[in-house]
């Protein structure tokens, strides 16, 4: 009797498999990602050429480049390194995966190191948030992200921002 309840089970998880398939086979690829849309769970993918490449268009205020960040509930920010050209406008679009809340500082190194008052940031990304912060790069740096939530600066939760141009 249970030897026929397993095959039983086994040819309804056949079926099963089968209309998946099926099913996966009459779907059209679609559009794919848009230029500016927020693909969180994804890959994470350049939206354009690089700082320093042939075709980069930089930032401005009325139309900030994106730059996509994930903070990790490992305590890490990836990418944890960025580059940006000299005076453009960026917003940062951080999402968080994983189990903890993040923060997410932008600015002058030393006071991303030292958690100054008044430095821009995201206080509180939740559990699987997006959240986004737009930044304009003066001056030469050196620039600098973090979280600051307890425990995870020293942990190593932080990114550096390179200046070209
Ligand atoms: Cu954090």
């Amino acid at each position: 009797m249970a030897g026929r309840r397993v095959l039983v089970l086994g040819v309804v998880l056949v079926v099963a498999g089968a209309a998946v398939i099926a099913a996966a086979g009459t779907l059209s690829p679609g559009p794919g990602p848009q230029p500016g849309q927020a693909r969180p769970w994804g890959p994470i993918v350049a939206s354009g050429p690089a700082p320093g490449s042939p075709g980069f268009v930089a930032g401005t205020p009325s139309s900030p480049r994106i730059v996509r960040i994930v903070a990790s509930g490992a305590l890490r920010f990836y990418p944890d390194a960025a580059t940006v050209q000299r005076g453009e406008t960026v917003t940062f679009e951080v999402t968080t995966v994983g189990m903890a809340s993040h923060e997410f500082m932008v600015g002058p190194a030393a006071d991303v190191a030292g958690d100054v008052e008044g430095t821009p940031e995201i206080a509180d990304i939740g559990m699987m948030q997006t959240k986004s912060l737009t930044y304009t790069f003066g001056g030469t740096g050196p620039f600098a992200f973090a979280c600051h939530a307890p425990g995870h600066y020293e942990a190593g939760m932080r990114g550096t921002i390179a200046i070209i141009g």
